[in-house]
């Protein structure tokens, strides 16, 4: 088999990928090593940039996140109880759509028209730096396919980057000491905007998913066990978390999804490898509190898409040449911004007394400043 571009991973960036490739006439074939409803299975991201809104309705896949997003001006912050707005329309004139990367995915997956291999196993990269091509079993056969490029969209435990000799790639890690504990649950958001809420039990954030369901987390230590916390025992610490008032108006009900994400500030470079990409998560991570993951998968993905287009069409190399200094300036600044955004909210058991007063600190500096907050919205609703 042959095709010009082999993309491994069908989560947000691969499939993104995939879809803008295929309206410029580019061919490509997916393989995604779970299944299509496992990935739809995955709860994750809630929060889309601007700039990710106008690339889903580029690629045709905006209509239902129109129809169903929410459309958010701004966003509130406390801590210990004492509550601030960051008002992104006033601030920077510009707003997110909270909309789940489950039913982005799922966008993207329904208007797909190429070839998605579900299920693919022992996927295997090979002669990236000359003739590229990939092999996997399907169903107990292997097979081959040559290509043009290999785009390594397969996440942070995928095999494109696990498949380069350590010598090629520089890695930037941080690991934070606890983990964020989600709960999904069908009752109306206790706001109409996100809660991000620094508490000195903990961060705790408020989100949603609809008018009739929400999304909260906790921050829990990196040890913690998800069988440990009964919809009782979470309900109960979300609540100490919030100042009173919300505290009261939540309601709670039975979890339909709770999990344990562990947080993770991670950046590979380069993102190119001869005639093999990578984009997404597959190439950086980020600590979910600046809402920047699934943005930065999509940004990705909407530089190398054209870079592949202009090579396979133009036969111009300029677009894949810059690709991954283009990227990685971006990638960089939002890893600032989520490394920022933790510090300031979680509590971090070794820096003690002081470490908590900077934050105060940080907090009071972000109340009384207009420029302050205009630097924490304008990040927030994504860098151009
Ligand atoms: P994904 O979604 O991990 O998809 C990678 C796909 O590759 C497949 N794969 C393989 N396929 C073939 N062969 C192999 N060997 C393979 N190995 C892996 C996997 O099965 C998978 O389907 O990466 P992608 O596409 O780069 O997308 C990245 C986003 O998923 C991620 O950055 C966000 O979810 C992060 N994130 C958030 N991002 C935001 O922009 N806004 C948010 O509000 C936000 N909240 C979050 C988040 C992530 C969270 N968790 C659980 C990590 C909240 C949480 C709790
Ligand atoms: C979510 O709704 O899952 C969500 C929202 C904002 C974040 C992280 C996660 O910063």
């Amino acid at each position: 088999m042959r095709t010009q571009v082999v993309i491994i991973g069908a989560g947000p960036a691969g499939l993104a990928l995939g879809r803008l490739l295929e309206q410029a006439g580019v061919d490509a074939i997916i393989l995604e090593r779970k299944s299509a409803n496992y990935v739809l299975g995955r709860i994750r991201a809630g929060v889309l940039e601007w700039g990710s809104v106008e690339l889903l309705d580029r690629a045709g896949a905006g209509a239902r996140m129109h129809a169903e997003g929410l459309v958010h001006h701004g966003t509130a912050l406390s801590f210990d109880g004492d509550r601030m707005h960051i008002d992104f329309t006033d601030l920077v004139g510009k707003q997110v759509m909270v909309y789940g990367q489950t039913e982005v995915t799922r966008d993207l997956m329904d208007i797909r028209q190429g070839t998605t291999v579900y299920e693919a196993e022992d996927v295997q990269l090979h002669d990236f730096d000359g003739k590229p091509w990939v092999s996997y079993s399907k169903d107990g056969t292997t097979h081959r396919i040559d290509c043009d490029f290999i785009a390594g969209c397969d996440g942070y435990h995928g095999v494109s980057r696990a498949s380069l000799p350590a010598s090629a790639v520089s890695t930037f890690e941080r690991v934070y000491p606890f983990g964020w504990l989600g709960v999904l649950v069908d009752k109306p958001p206790v706001d109409p905007e996100l809660i991000y809420a620094h508490h000195e039990r903990g961060f705790a954030l408020c989100s949603q998913r609809s008018p009739t369901r929400s999304r909260y987390y906790v921050q829990v230590a990196a040890d913690e066990k998800v069988e440990a916390w009964s919809d009782t025992r979470f309900w109960d610490e979300l609540r100490r978390r919030l100042d009173p008032q919300t505290a009261e108006r939540i309601e709670t009900g039975e979890s339909i999804e709770k999990s344990i994400a562990p947080l993770r500030s991670f950046v590979a470079e380069p993102l190119r490898f001869g005639r093999l990409f990578l984009a997404g998560d597959a190439a950086h991570i980020v600590p979910p509190t600046g809402a920047k993951g699934l943005n930065l998968a999509l940004s990705d993905v909407a530089l190398l898409g054209s870079a592949l287009i202009e090579a396979l069409q133009d036969g111009s190399a300029a677009g894949i040449d810059t690709y991954s200094v283009r990227a990685l300036e971006r990638i960089w600044k939002a890893e600032r911004f989520s490394w920022w955004m933790t510090s300031l909210l979680h509590v971090f058991p070794e820096t003690g007394d002081f470490g908590r007063r900077i934050q105060r600190a940080e907090f009071d500096y972000l109340m009384g400043s207009r420029a302050a907050r205009q630097s924490l919205a304008e990040n927030y609703v994504g860098l151009p």
